[in-house]
């Protein structure tokens, strides 16, 4: 490389264009890179070694720079600068230090005497919590008294966690921009940096995805055989005992679809998992005249007890999960206000009614006492209620 600099910068200025321009390079590649490092005043050799330059492999020191908070460790080290060239294997210490800084700041800095000045390489360090990266770097001009050169642009970018290592040549260098001549920089190959050693990558928030989680029921109130229940507000529950899971829905309505078997869909569709997909839930309904029924399992005949065995899936797509409980009607007895049983009190509000004609019932009386939906409170509400009364117990 140095080689390759030395002839490239003892052609006159014109020639150099030309043979920039001109080369094997691909001139749509090539044309870019020149002006970005004229720009910038930077040349990332990474990036000439990628267009099929020559890479000669250049002479320097192998150095390992390391404090609590990073490290630059690297062979065939060396700066350019002032003419001169500082290869930091000298006899004197070199100061190598940091400033703690932040978690989003820190720096590596080096000090050395070689050549009879002061040089120093000081590489500066920025971090988000899941990436790092150099924004600065700056060296001494090889001059007295010093002052710096600056290079500046992202580099060295890794995760935070990981080291950055780059094993071809790279390097930097500053140019005059009016002569074209290089003012300084500073080489390497083998390169490992790593800074923010002592942390590691906070946890990434997780990207929110759509979940699916339509639940239809499918169930049958006692006593009504059609669609005179339309309508009616149940409450599901949620119930996994092994994981403490508890939760219910508002109340929500039922749609008759043939043979005295209503549906209701609870769509769960969202950002986040309302129910976690897993089996072993029990799942209760609560009618809105009704005790609430247990159901431990799929197509369930009689009265269940302990923990059921549903399973509770989620999806990607759009997709419903049905569960049929029509193998156990709801049973009327716990009528509003629901106090959670079946009892004298509830029975006496059917009865109280027994003497009005069904056109005079109320809406709010029908809701309340009309067990079977069929507008009247009469002899068939209080039977369905005191079948109820002879099991009793409400399973929600
Ligand atoms: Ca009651
Ligand atoms: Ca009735």
């Amino acid at each position: 490389m140095k080689k390759f600099f030395a002839r490239f910068k003892s052609l006159p200025l014109k020639t150099r264009q030309l043979l920039i321009l001109g080369t094997t390079l691909a001139l749509v590649v090539a044309l870019p890179l020149f002006i970005w490092a004229i720009l910038t005043q930077r040349f990332e050799l990474r990036e000439r070694a990628a267009t099929g330059e020559p890479t000669p492999t250049p002479a320097g020191t192998s150095v390992n720079w390391q404090t609590p908070y990073a490290y630059f460790r690297a062979d065939n080290f060396r700066i350019v600068a002032n003419g001169k060239t500082f290869y930091a294997n000298v006899s004197s210490p070199i100061s190598v230090h940091s400033d703690p800084g932040s978690p989003t700041y820190t720096t590596l800095e080096v000090i050395w005497q070689e050549n009879g000045v002061e040089m120093r390489l000081f590489i500066y360090f920025n971090s988000d919590g899941q990436k790092w990266w150099s924004p600065e770097i700056r060296i001494y001009d090889g001059k007295t008294p010093s002052n710096w050169i600056t290079f500046k642009g992202k580099v060295f970018e890794s995760n935070l966690g990981s080291e950055y290592t780059q094993t071809i040549p790279g390097g930097f260098v500053q140019m005059d921009p009016s002569t074209g001549k290089e003012i300084a920089s500073v080489h390497f190959s083998n390169l490992r940096v790593q800074a923010f050693t002592s942390l590691t990558p906070v946890t990434p928030t997780p990207t929110p995805s759509a979940f699916y989680q339509k639940l239809k029921f499918k169930l049958k109130f006692a006593g009504v055989d059609d669609d005179s229940a339309d309508g009616a507000k149940i409450r599901i529950r949620f119930l996994r005992g092994a994981s403490g899971f508890d939760r219910q829905t508002p109340p929500v309505e039922v749609t008759h679809v043939g043979d005295g078997v209503y549906e209701t869909v609870v769509s769960l569709a969202g950002s986040s998992l309302q129910i976690p997909v897993n089996d072993g839930y029990t799942i209760f309904i609560k009618g809105e005249k009704h005790l609430a029924r247990r159901f431990c399992s799929h197509n369930q005949k009689t009265r269940c007890t302990g923990n059921g065995f549903f399973y509770i899936g989620a999806t990607s797509i759009p997709s419903i999960q049905t569960f049929d409980l029509t193998g156990l009607p709801l049973e009327p007895g716990d009528l509003p206000p629901q106090d959670g049983k079946a009892d004298s009190a509830d029975f006496a509000k059917i009865t109280s009614l027994f003497t009005k004609l069904c056109s005079a019932l109320t809406e709010e009386e029908k809701k309340t006492a009309d067990l079977d939906y069929n507008g009247c409170v009469n002899i068939r509400d209080a039977f369905l209620m005191r079948k109820t009364l002879e099991v009793k117990f409400d399973e929600y």
